[in-house]
Formats: C-alpha cells, sequence, structure tokens
C-alpha cells in the first residue's frame, strides 16, 4: 500500500469507536510486515539521550507497529525522559553485588548508622531491643517487620552481649526470613507466543525504563521481544519507548497518534505479535493516578481486549515501585491491586534512595512476589531480587 493510503488508513483507525464498544475485535490498524528478527543493540551506541531528535510534531500520526533500526548521524538531544546511559550487558554475579552494595549505600547508612550507637558494648535489653525496633521503623522497614525482628532477637540474643558485626549479620538472617517467601523471579512462557506482561505503574516510577531493561535481557537470552507503548497520550512516552526500542533491537508497537486508544492499540499489537511469533511482548502503560477512576477504566479495558485473543493474558502483571516514595509504595500497591490483578513488583531507583528498607515493609506487608529490583538506569542495573543478597547489601555486608 502507498504510504499516503496507509497514513490515511491510520488516521480513519484513529476515529473509530474503542474494541470493547464492537461487536466484532477490530481489524489490527496496519499490516505492517513483521519484518525480519531484530538486530542485537549495537555494543558502542552513543548515550541514549544524545541518540534521537524529540519529534517535530506532536500530532503527526504514527506507524501503529515502528521498527526503528539504529541510525547513524549526528546525536541530538532526545526527551527528558531518555535513560542517560547506554545499555551494556548484565554485570557477573561479583559485579552485580557489589552493584547492589554501592546502590543501597543510602538506605544502609541511615539503618546502620543507629545499630552502630545502639549496640557498642552493650547487651541487648529491652531498652536497646526498643531502641532497635525504632531504628528499623525509621529506617522504612515497616511497623510489622520492625516487630517481628527485634521479637526474633528478643528470643534468640536477650541478655547477651554482641558486636556490631554480629547484629548486622543476625539482622540481615531476620530480614532474609522476610524476604525468602516473596523472592520469586517472574516465570516467562515464551510458548505462549507471546507472553503478555502489562507493565503498570505510577508516573515517573520506572515502568519504561524497565520495560526497556527486560526487553534487553529477554533479547540476549534469544527470545524474540516486541515492546506496545500503551502511554498514548504523551508523545514523549511513546518516543522514548520507541528509542529503547531501537536500541536494544526491539519492534515497538505504537499508537497511530497520541491520545488513541490504549485498549485498541494493546490489541491490534497482541494480534500482531502473535502473527509474527513474538515471544515475549511488554506493555507500557500510562501512570496517571491524579485520575484514578479513569486509570482504572483504561487498564481494566486493556486487560478486558486482551482476553479477547488470549484468555489468559496478561500473564504477567508488573508493578513499578519506586523506593525513593518509601512507605507510599505500600499505598501504590494497595491501589493498583484494587484496579488490576497485579502478579508481581519491580523495586526501582534504590540506588538514588535511602529508603531501601521499604523492601522489607512490602515483602511483610503485602506479600507480592518482588520480581525484580533496580539500582540505577542501565540494563544490567535491572536484576532478579534475591533475598539473601538484599538483605546483606542493605547491612552493607558482602
Ligand atoms: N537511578 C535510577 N534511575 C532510574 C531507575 N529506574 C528508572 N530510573 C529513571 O527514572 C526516570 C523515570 O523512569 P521511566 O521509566 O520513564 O518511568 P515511567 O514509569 O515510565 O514514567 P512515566 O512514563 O512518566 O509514567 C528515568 O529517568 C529513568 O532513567 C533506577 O533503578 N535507578
Ligand atoms: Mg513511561
Amino acid at each position: 500500500m502507498a504510504l499516503k493510503g496507509w497514513i490515511e488508513r491510520l488516521r480513519g483507525r484513529a476515529g473509530q469507536p474503542p474494541p470493547e464498544a464492537e461487536e466484532q475485535p477490530p481489524p489490527a490498524p496496519v499490516t505492517a510486515p513483521p519484518g525480519r528478527p531484530p538486530e542485537p543493540a549495537p555494543p558502542e551506541a552513543p548515550p541514549l539521550a544524545e541518540a534521537v531528535s524529540p519529534p517535530e510534531d506532536d500530532a503527526a500520526p504514527r506507524e501503529a507497529l515502528a521498527r526503528t533500526e539504529p541510525e547513524g548521524g549526528a546525536p541530538s538531544p532526545g526527551p527528558a525522559e531518555a535513560p542517560a546511559e547506554p545499555a551494556p550487558a548484565g554485570p557477573s554475579r561479583g559485579g552485580w553485588l557489589s552493584r547492589l552494595k554501592a546502590g543501597l549505600a543510602r538506605s544502609t547508612a541511615r539503618l546502620t548508622e543507629g545499630i552502630t550507637t545502639l549496640f557498642r558494648k552493650r547487651r541487648l535489653d529491652d531498652e536497646a531491643l526498643e531502641e532497635l525496633e525504632e531504628t528499623l521503623i525509621a529506617a522504612d522497614l515497616g511497623v510489622a517487620a520492625a516487630r517481628r525482628i527485634v521479637e526474633g532477637f528478643r528470643r534468640t540474643r536477650f541478655g547477651k552481649e554482641v558486636t556490631e558485626e554480629e547484629v548486622k549479620a543476625a539482622l540481615a538472617e531476620e530480614i532474609a526470613a522476610i524476604l525468602a517467601p516473596v523472592a520469586r523471579p517472574m516465570p516467562i512462557e515464551p510458548r505462549r507466543r507471546p507472553h503478555v506482561v502489562l507493565v503498570v505503574g505510577v508516573n515517573g516510577t520506572g515502568k519504561t525504563t524497565t520495560i526497556a531493561k527486560l526487553g534487553q535481557q529477554y533479547r540476549e537470552q534469544g527470545l524474540s521481544v516486541a515492546f506496545v507503548a500503551g502511554d498514548t497520550f504523551r508523545a514523549a512516552a511513546v518516543e522514548q519507548l520507541q528509542i529503547w526500542g531501537e536500541r536494544v533491537g526491539c519492534p515497538v508497537y505504537a499508537p497511530a497518534r497520541p491520545g488513541a486508544d490504549a485498549a485498541g492499540l494493546a490489541f491490534d499489537a497482541l494480534k500482531a505479535a502473535k502473527e509474527a511469533g513474538t515471544e515475549v511482548l511488554l506493555v507500557d502503560t500510562a501512570g496517571r493516578l491524579h485520575n484514578k477512576a479513569a486509570l482504572m477504566e483504561e487498564l481494566r479495558k486493556i486487560v478486558r481486549v486482551l482476553k479477547r485473543l488470549d484468555p489468559e493474558a496478561p500473564h504477567s502483571v508488573l508493578l513499578t515501585l519506586d523506593a525513593t516514595t518509601g512507605q507510599n509504595a505500600l499505598q501504590q500497591c494497595k491501589v493498583f491491586k484494587e484496579m488490576v490483578d497485579v502478579t508481581g513488583l519491580a523495586v526501582t531507583k534504590l540506588d538514588g534512595s535511602a529508603k531501601g528498607g521499604v523492601v522489607v515493609a512490602l515483602a511483610q506487608e503485602v506479600g507480592l512476589p518482588v520480581h525484580f529490583v533496580g539500582v540505577g538506569e542501565r540494563a544490567g542495573d535491572l536484576r532478579p531480587f534475591e533475598a539473601r543478597d538484599f538483605a546483606r547489601g542493605l547491612l552493607g555486608l558482602d
């Protein structure tokens, strides 16, 4: 089809009613060929923020399936949300542990400062345990977890003289015991073709970046991956995902125009991904919590239309939480669980936060699986959550 006709068709599609209003599922807006498999990301690509220009005309119709290959040419500034660094391959386990520890440094400082002064040459008496409980609450572990940990200390170490190192090691053990039940990897079943992951969360919590990081990691595992730019109202959000798609070699299903129906896009994208035999489909969404009712309706509608094509989709609903928001993350869990069937969490920005202890509160009080933690903007900075590593990292232990 000639380009002009194709764009006209896209424009026409944008004005159609949402898919759930129709008796039959709507046709895919575009029959863009699936094309050849994506190329791996260039190992030495320029910094992402400099790779692509912002769109000149936000209102211009876009392709519904955009395959963005890395381009040459002079770098120019990108959208504000674009990550600042390229995405290298994931670090070794040793490298990751030191990165995790470094990322958690601010949280560690907050937690251990109190402990250091508290337990120097002291017996673990009632007063000391009370102070420990306060320290843990101040470090965002939450009242319930703090109480549980202190009770553990009371049972096993009450009245004994303890060194600072002993206290830290024992705390790490108690914390790891709280975290262990929620430390579960996100199951991906490529045979579903595609396994659909709906990524939800409040604005700025790291949805888009998490999608990009996961996309890169799954690609490195040899899976075919595509993204859906479901935050359709913000042209910059679509652009940000397209930049990432280009970088990590994943096709991006984008709306025909800003503001197009997100559920319609999700439906069309899943249909096209099925036809293309894509193994993992990562769906970005809007996070406008200030209009909770509208967001709930939008997310539920996305889920409903996905189920028309695959009754089990979305197979995962990943909620991203920004660790810097501390206890607010618990509230966000509650709100999003009301909206959609959240299956697991990704806790981001632990590197910028002194509130990493909130992961313990989440484990104790919410109990949803914690699939990933993020300690930076690079692809390798998002890793599966491991209870012991995290607990020891939080205490600054190797
Ligand atoms: N330091 C740090 N920054 C992160 C991490 N994860 C994401 N970010 C940054 O946080 C900012 C927001 O991330 P996005 O992925 O755009 O968040 P979003 O949820 O998609 O935001 P909206 O699209 O506005 O709803 C970006 O600048 C990311 O680079 C992390 O683990 N550590
Ligand atoms: Mg986003």
